[in-house]
């Protein structure tokens, strides 16, 4: 089946939301209200979306129409380095439980989540779809990288074999409200803010940046990113994964400044180089998300001001 454009009307459709508590899923719950569609959602007490045989009881049950697939175990750099067993293991285990039995239970459309993580560390920029699988992974989150893989691999496999209409999404690097603020698993741009905040409340005269400060990374909000899994849910039903993102992308370094500028933070910025940089840069194609119809909206400052008011509240 090749790439295609398609007409998928959400409206009076029960439409599963796995991992609706995480920055990715609440956000897309967000979304979705604006939609004509019933959102269906279990917590993790309801439902340990690891085990086969409760996801099939689970799902058999709720019969949902429509499935979006952003649960997962997710976490930064040194999470992902650190603990390459719980990332490869748990996230293998979701996203095959859901696909299979999705299949099982006659879902209509179903959209996984992938990462920019998987296309290889030295993969041509800006990437398009087509680098994935033509070179190493980077090693501090290839166990992350290889499930996710299969991730996609599986939708890709059970469209071909079974007919499902099945797709992937390949989000860059995601920040916004309900992020993750603990600094040991936390990705870089919450992780900056709540030390910078930290630092400012503390009257600290420095904040430490991990690694040389000089690799490159393109940043989404979370909300955006939302209205661009609808859309392709929406409109898109091809074999192949798409990538979404800003199309553009800044060093940590040039990141660092601007949350200091939001947050206040007037300190120096030193680096610990004795932290892992990862891959050098991540920036995404966005020619196939553009030609399906979609940009994204929020600027970078205007991102980072809105997580930054979103962090006070949350701390109050
Ligand atoms: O966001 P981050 O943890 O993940 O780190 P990746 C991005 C860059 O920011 C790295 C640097 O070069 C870090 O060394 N950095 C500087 C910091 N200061 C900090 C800090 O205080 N905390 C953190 N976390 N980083 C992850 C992957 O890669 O991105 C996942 O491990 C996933 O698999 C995710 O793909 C989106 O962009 O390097």
């Amino acid at each position: 089946m090749t790439d295609r454009i398609s007409h998928y009307d959400l409206k009076g459709k029960s439409v599963w939301v796995a991992g609706h508590k995480g920055m990715v899923g609440s956000a897309l719950v967000r979304r979705l209200q604006n939609e004509d569609c019933e959102i269906t959602t279990v917590d993790r007490q309801g439902l340990d979306l690891r085990r086969q045989s409760d996801v099939e009881a689970w799902m058999k049950g709720v019969r949902p129409d429509c499935v979006f697939v952003p649960a997962a175990k997710v976490g930064g750099i040194l999470a992902n380095d650190s603990h390459p067993a719980e990332f490869l293991y748990e996230n293998l285990m979701i996203e095959a439980n859901i696909i299979h039995t999705a299949r099982e239970c006659d879902v209509e459309k179903l959209l996984f989540l992938g990462s920019s993580c998987i296309y290889p560390k030295f993969a041509r920029q800006p990437m398009t779809e087509t680098e994935l699988l033509e070179g190493p992974l980077e090693p501090t989150n290839e166990w992350y990288a290889i499930a996710k893989i299969a991730g996609l691999k599986l939708c890709e496999s059970y469209r071909l074999q079974y007919g499902c209409n099945f797709i992937s999404a390949m989000p860059t690097n995601l920040y916004g409200i309900n992020d993750n603020f603990d600094l040991q698993s936390s990705h870089v741009l919450p992780a900056l803010m709540a030390k910078m905040h930290a630092a400012k409340a503390e009257g600290a005269s420095e904040v430490v940046l991990w690694g040389t400060g000089t690799p490159k990374r393109e940043f989404l909000f979370v909300d955006d990113c939302a209205d661009a899994l609808v859309h392709l849910m929406k409109v898109y039903s091809g074999q192949g994964h798409v990538n979404v993102g800003t199309g553009t992308d800044l060093s940590i370094r040039d990141l660092a400044e601007l949350i200091a500028d939001v947050v206040g933070f007037e300190g120096a910025l030193i680096q610990d180089t004795g932290k892992p940089d990862g891959t050098p840069r991540k920036l995404l194609d966005v020619t196939k998300l553009s030609d399906l119809g979609w940009t994204a909206k929020t600027s970078l400052i205007d991102g980072i001001r809105q997580t930054y008011g979103w962090y006070l509240k949350a701390l109050a």
